[in-house]
This record gives structure tokens, C-alpha cells and sequence, in this order.
């Protein structure tokens, strides 16, 4: 294995290599090997100017997160790059690839910053429930100012080589392929010229007037939404221009220590970790994706043009498939809106969408045109019959090694992959509404789905830029099968006393972006209805229906696009207003039943809410149909709006003790042990007191 940091001279350059793949991320060896390197630097009269370079693919990933919680080794990152600023001769940062958070730090430690034209610099703390703790919210503002600096270090996104250059976070801005010899060159110019140190740190405290620091703060209180990352960030840049560079970074240390210890920052970086263990399957352990770059859609509804515009996007070829030409010519104008709207969010240019409709898209009535797709998935009616000819049809005209994915929500789809002759190729790609923006795909694996066609689509996912979750078939998969169950609990309590609005303020003031009856005005009350009578054979005597839903449904109430549901949407406004006849609804049906009406306080229905979300998802684990706990979070948190900062049910359901989720199933039960019926495995969990962590270990 080689050496974490290497030393080697370049005439009278010396080039500092990391070398700590994946990432070169600062680990324990990094930081030492990097302080060394600096002291034999310092000491090497050999040696005129130093430059710090990353091996393989970028500069530094940052600090190493698997460390964070754990006991500090020294030397420590703040440590490390004081020495870098504080040598005596020039040190140079060579930034290739990526420079994230102390990786940024690092070269903001250097004295001078060279880049590769494509590299991407951020401080992405806060993402992980952090601030810059390496000098990054005092040396950043100090180079490209206040504003500018806030504005990164609070969003946690990155910005280009050529705006860092801008910005004067970096000094020079090379094209060419390989950025050490570019940064050499650099190097022997600042020897040529007599080698200057700058020390960042000595550069004068940043000014900021009151009125830009009490517009940032109102800005982050309002975004942050129970969130305490960025605005401890902003009180640590404010210290900047209050502060000389070594009180100010023993003032961020401080803040830095404090959001260390916060649950928000476990739970972010749960959260982190869970997104790179969802595509680790065993299953797939030395399978290799098939090649993919035509893709078949067959339906040009929302669903469909959401899919073909999100692979357009991302540099698939696509032919959409409709019933008749007025149908396809339909759906490209939903696409070209589509892309429309994505031009004035700075996704894509004109040029782009011009090329895209030209000769990325093609929208037809013919299934003949699939003949060359690689992929083809289908998007049509929710109806067995109907997929079934679908596949049918598929089957005849899909060329040999094709994968026919279907994007069903709940349909059983061993029973459409029996329709074709090569049930190995089939799979589910459950795609989230708008298609082209949401980010959770879930792949569901049939009972003789291949392992190469489970690849292809994960592989797939990562070129949508979707986090792909692998599920098992049953109704509903993941998420959709915890959505009918946590509502279902929703609209008990509903039942029994509370408001559908008091509910979604509760869960929004929890953190989740809407409450379960906003999110139905959304969806429309028609799928909600829909649910409900396909389910209704499998109904129970004891299941507590919500017929007031019903009713609102008769009544033409569909949500959001009849300007009516839930909430009332007074001329085409999308901001739901309460609306007393609903509640004055719901009372009549407690009369009927007889129910008398009690409070819930808001914390009851957030206790309730979560425990059925929790349990629900035992007993998707337990039957296999998620592979791990942490995979029920990654559902939640990119596709139901559940609060990133608290890392999903699962991890909650840790931080509470699942003794805890248990003791409230038994309370809730005591009203209502039909529904509230703990799954086996949180009984087996809390017997051997383990958490649902301890099984995404194991896999
Ligand atoms: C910080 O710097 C704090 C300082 O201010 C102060 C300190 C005192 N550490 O994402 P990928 C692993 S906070 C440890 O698939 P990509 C990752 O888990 C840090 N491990 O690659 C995965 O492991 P595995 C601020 C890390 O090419 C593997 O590397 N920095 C780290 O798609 C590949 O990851 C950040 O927040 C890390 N820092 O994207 C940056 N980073 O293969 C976080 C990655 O076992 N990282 N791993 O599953 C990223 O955003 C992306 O990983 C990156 C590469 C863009 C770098």
C-alpha cells in the first residue's frame, strides 16, 4: 500500500501527494502525514516552493466523516493547515477534481490556489449538520468576502473553478489534463519572482454591515426550518469581522464542537452513509451493468413525460411511444414544457433544448420504433389488464436483451413479467412524481428478475442522478405500502378528534416539507379513493374507514386541481386555506359512529404518526422486501419529504429506543389492537435490545 502523503522533489519543488483513495479524505494518517511533510519542508534546503496535490481522481474529499464522534487524533485538521499557513516558504494548492469542505480548508491554508478549469469547490457542512471547523468560515470570507462567502458555506454547494477564480478564492484557472504540472510551473513563476508568502489569515478581518448580517440571519431562520447547521455557520462568519484569524478560529472551533454533539449532525451523516449503502447489494457483487443509451417510454401522461425528460436530460436517446399521433404530439409539448421550465431554473440552455427535440426525442403511435431500444419502460394506465398487453406487445418487438421495466406503483409485477418470454428482463422502476425532478427510484425486483438487468438499473439511476432503492414486489413496495399505513394512522386520529389541519402542522412543524393531507390535495383525492376500493375486498371488519375521504371525493373535492380538497385553493392559488365545511364533514361522520370528539396534542400525533411509519417498516425488512433499515430512510427522505436532518424513521426509531416504539404500539393498542399490532422483528429487535443500525451492518 502506498504512503498516505508522499514527498518528492521536482528540481526545487517539492510535490505533497495524498493519496488516500477513494476520496483523499483528511483521515488520521492524512493529517499526520501532511503535518510531517510541512515540517520537512520547512526544513529541506532543498526545497524553494511546495505543492500539495491529490492522487487519482480530485484534490480532497474532506475531513473524514467516519471519524466524526470518535476520539480526536492528533494532529487535528486545524492544526495541520496553521502549519501549512504559517511555513515559511511558499506552499501551493493544486485543486483537480473536487475540494470539498477541509479539502477547501487546506487550500485556503495554502498560499497560493491553482485549478483545473472543471473542479468544484465547496464547503458542504452544513449538509452534514456542520460548520467549516478548519478555518473555513474565517479564511473564506477574508478571500472573496462576506456575502459570497455566506452564500457558500450556508447552501453547502459548490461552485466552478472559473467563478472561484472570479471570486479571487483562486488564483489561476489551468485546462489542461493533468494539473500537477500546471501547478509546478506555478510553483518555479512564485520562485522566479521571489517567493512571496500570502498568508490568508493575514489578510485584513472581512467587513460586513449590520443591515447584509441581519438580512442573511432573517434568510436562514427562515429557510432552516428546525435546521441549526447554517445559522451557527453565519454567527461563525460573523466572528470574522469582529475577530483577529486566531480568536476567530478558536470561536469557530467552538461553534464547530457544539454542532458536533447536536443529534442533527448524527443524523445527517446517517443520512449520508445510508445514500452510498442503498446500491451496495450483495447480489451484485461482480455483475456488470448492460450498456444502455436508447430508451423506450410507451404513455406520454405525466408519468411518461416526466420520465422521457428526465433521460433526455441526461443524454439518453428516447422514443415516446402513444396511442395515436395527437397523443405523442401531446406528450413532446409536456416535454418541451418541461424543458422550458428547467431553462428557467439554469438547468439547460436553448441550444440544448433545441438539440434534445431535434435528435434526442422522437414521439410516435408505433411500437415498431422500439425496435432498438435498450430499455423501454411503460408508464400507461394503472390497470393489470392493460400492462398486460402492454408487455405482451413489448415482448414481440423489444430486441433480444432489452429490459422491459414497468413504472406500476403497486401491480404485482411477477404476474406482468409472466406475460413475456424472458421474465429475467423485466423489473419495476417505480419513478416519483414530477419524474424529472424527484429524486427516489425505486427498483423493484421481481421474482426472476436477472442480476445484470437489478445492475443495469442502478447504474441507470446513478446517470438520472436518482437514488435508487432496491424493493421487493408487494403492494404498494416501500414507500407507497408505509404511506397507505402511516395515513391510515392519520386518519384515526382524524376519527377521533383531530383536525387533518392540525395534523399537517404538526408534521410540518416535525420538519417534513407537507403534512399527509396537503400532500393528498397534491397527489389528487382520486388515487387516495382509488386505493381505497382496490383494497376494498381485502377490507376488514375491524379496519376504521375514513368515509368522511370518501365523501369529499363525491363532492368532485379531487385537490389541488379542482381548486378544492382538503384545503380550499381560492383561484388557482397553491397555498391550501382551511376550510370549516370539511371539519364540519368529519363531525357529522363522529356523530354517525357515534365517536365522541377528544384533543390530540401535537406531540401525540407526531408519537402516533411515527410509530406506525416505524412499524410498518419492520415488517418491510422483515419479509425482505427492503434489504436494510437504512434503506427505509433513503425511501423517506428523498421521496415523502421526511426531515433529512432527522435521518429518517428508522434512525429516529433508534435515537428513541425501539423499547420505546414498542411501549407506544401497546398504549395505542389498548384502543385499537387491530391496527396497532407490533411487528415481530421490533419485538425480536427490542428483546436482544439491538437497533434496526445493527442490521444495516450486516448486509
Ligand atoms: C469536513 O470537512 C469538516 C471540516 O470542515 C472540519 C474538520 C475539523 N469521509 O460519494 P461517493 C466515501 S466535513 C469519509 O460514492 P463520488 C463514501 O462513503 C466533510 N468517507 O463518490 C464512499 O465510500 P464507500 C465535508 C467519504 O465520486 C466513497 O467515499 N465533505 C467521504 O460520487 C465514495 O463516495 C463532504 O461533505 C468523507 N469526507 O463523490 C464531502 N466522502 O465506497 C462528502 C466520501 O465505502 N463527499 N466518502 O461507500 C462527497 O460529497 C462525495 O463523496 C464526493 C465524491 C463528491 C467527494
Amino acid at each position: 500500500m502506498s504512503e498516505p502523503v508522499s514527498y518528492e522533489h521536482d528540481q526545487r519543488i517539492v510535490v505533497i501527494t495524498i493519496n488516500n483513495p477513494p476520496v483523499n479524505a483528511l483521515s488520521r494518517h492524512v493529517r499526520g502525514g501532511l503535518f510531517d511533510a510541512i515540517q520537512q519542508f520547512n526544513a529541506d534546503d532543498a526545497a524553494d516552493v511546495a505543492v500539495i496535490v491529490g492522487g487519482g481522481r480530485l484534490f480532497i474529499g474532506g475531513a473524514d466523516i467516519s471519524e466524526f464522534g470518535k476520539p480526536l487524533v492528533s494532529p487535528s485538521l486545524p492544526e495541520v493547515i496553521s502549519a501549512i499557513e504559517r511555513c515559511e516558504k511558499p506552499v501551493v494548492a493544486a485543486i483537480h477534481g473536487t475540494a470539498l469542505g477541509g479539502g477547501l480548508e487546506v487550500a485556503m491554508g495554502a498560499h497560493y490556489r491553482i485549478a483545473q478549469t472543471d473542479t468544484k469547490l465547496g464547503l458542504p457542512e452544513v449538509k452534514l449538520g456542520l460548520l467549516p471547523g478548519a478555518g473555513g468560515t474565517q479564511r473564506l470570507p477574508r478571500l472573496i468576502g462576506v456575502d459570497q462567502a455566506l452564500s457558500m458555506i450556508s447552501s453547502g454547494a459548490p461552485i466552478v473553478a472559473t467563478r472561484a477564480l472570479e471570486l479571487g478564492l483562486v488564483d489561476r484557472v489551468e485546462s489542461g489534463p493533468d494539473i500537477r504540472p500546471a501547478a509546478v510551473a506555478f510553483a518555479q513563476e512564485i520562485q522566479a519572482q521571489g517567493g512571496a508568502i500570502r498568508r490568508t489569515g493575514e489578510l485584513p478581518r472581512p467587513e460586513a454591515s449590520a443591515e447584509l448580517i441581519q438580512q442573511w440571519r432573517t434568510r436562514l431562520e427562515k429557510s432552516a426550518r428546525g435546521e441549526v447547521a447554517a445559522l451557527s455557520a453565519m454567527a461563525s462568519v460573523e466572528a470574522a469581522t469582529r475577530m483577529d484569524i486566531g480568536d476567530g478560529l478558536v470561536e469557530e472551533r467552538r461553534l464547530f464542537q457544539a454542532l458536533m454533539d447536536t443529534p442533527q449532525r448524527a443524523s445527517l451523516i446517517h443520512a449520508f452513509f445510508a445514500e452510498r449503502r442503498v446500491s451496495k447489494l450483495p447480489e451484485l457483487r461482480d455483475i456488470k451493468a448492460q450498456p444502455i443509451a436508447h430508451i423506450g417510454v410507451i404513455g406520454g401522461g405525466t408519468m411518461g413525460a416526466g420520465i422521457a425528460t428526465s433521460a433526455v436530460l441526461n443524454g439518453f436517446v428516447v422514443t415516446l411511444v402513444e396511442r395515436d399521433q395527437a397523443s405523442a404530439d401531446k406528450a413532446r409539448n409536456t416535454i418541451a414544457g418541461n424543458l422550458a421550465a428547467g431553462i428557467k431554473r439554469g438547468k439547460l440552455n436553448d441550444a440544448q433544448r433545441d438539440q434534445i427535440l431535434e435528435h434526442q426525442l422522437s414521439t410516435v403511435s408505433e411500437y415498431e420504433a422500439l425496435q432498438d431500444a435498450d430499455l423501454i419502460i411503460e408508464a400507461v394506465f394503472e390497470s393489470m389488464e392493460v400492462k398486460k398487453a402492454v408487455f405482451e406487445a413489448l415482448d414481440r418487438v423489444a430486441k433480444l436483451g432489452a429490459i422491459l421495466a414497468t413504472n406500476t406503483s403497486y401491480l404485482n409485477i411477477d404476474e406482468i413479467a409472466a406475460m413475456t418470454k424472458r421474465p429475467e428482463a423485466v423489473l419495476g422502476l417505480h419513478f416519483f412524481s414530477p419524474a424529472h425532478v424527484m429524486k427516489l427510484l425505486e427498483v423493484v425486483v421481481a421474482d426472476k428478475t436477472s442480476p445484470e438487468v437489478v445492475s443495469t438499473a442502478f447504474s441507470l439511476a446513478k446517470r438520472l442522478g436518482k437514488i435508487a432503492v432496491r424493493s421487493g414486489v408487494c403492494d404498494g413496495f416501500i414507500g407507497n405500502r408505509m404511506l397507505v399505513h402511516y395515513r391510515a394512522a392519520a386518519d384515526h386520529m382524524v376519527l377521533d378528534g383531530a383536525s387533518p389541519y392540525q395534523i399537517d402542522k404538526a408534521l410540518k412543524a416535525y420538519g417534513f416539507a407537507m403534512g399527509p393531507y396537503a400532500v393528498g390535495d397534491l397527489a389528487g383525492l382520486d388515487i387516495g379513493y382509488a386505493t381505497r376500493q382496490r383494497k376494498a375486498p381485502d377490507r376488514h371488519p375491524r379496519d376504521r374507514y375514513p368515509a368522511w375521504a370518501d365523501e369529499l371525493y363525491h363532492l368532485g373535492r379531487l385537490g389541488q386541481k379542482t381548486g378544492k380538497g382538503y384545503y380550499l385553493y381560492p383561484e388557482g392559488s397553491r397555498q391550501g386555506v382551511e376550510d370549516p365545511e370539511v371539519d364540519a364533514l368529519i363531525e357529522q361522520t363522529r356523530k354517525s359512529l357515534g365517536i365522541e370528539r377528544r384533543t390530540f396534542t401535537d406531540e401525540e400525533i407526531v408519537r402516533r404518526y411515527i410509530t406506525a411509519m416505524v412499524n410498518e417498516a419492520a415488517r418491510i425488512v422483515d419479509e425482505g422486501i427492503a434489504l436494510r433499515p437504512s434503506d427505509i430512510d433513503v425511501v423517506l427522505l428523498s421521496g415523502y419529504g421526511f426531515p433529512r436532518w432527522r435521518g429518517g424513521p428508522m434512525h429516529v426509531a433508534d435515537q428513541l429506543g425501539l423499547d420505546t416504539i414498542l411501549a407506544n404500539i401497546m398504549e395505542f393498542a389498548e384502543e385499537d389492537d387491530h391496527f396497532w399490532q407490533p411487528a415481530p422483528l421490533l419485538k425480536t429487535l427490542v428483546d436482544q435490545k439491538r437497533k434496526f443500525a445493527s442490521l444495516d451492518l450486516s448486509t
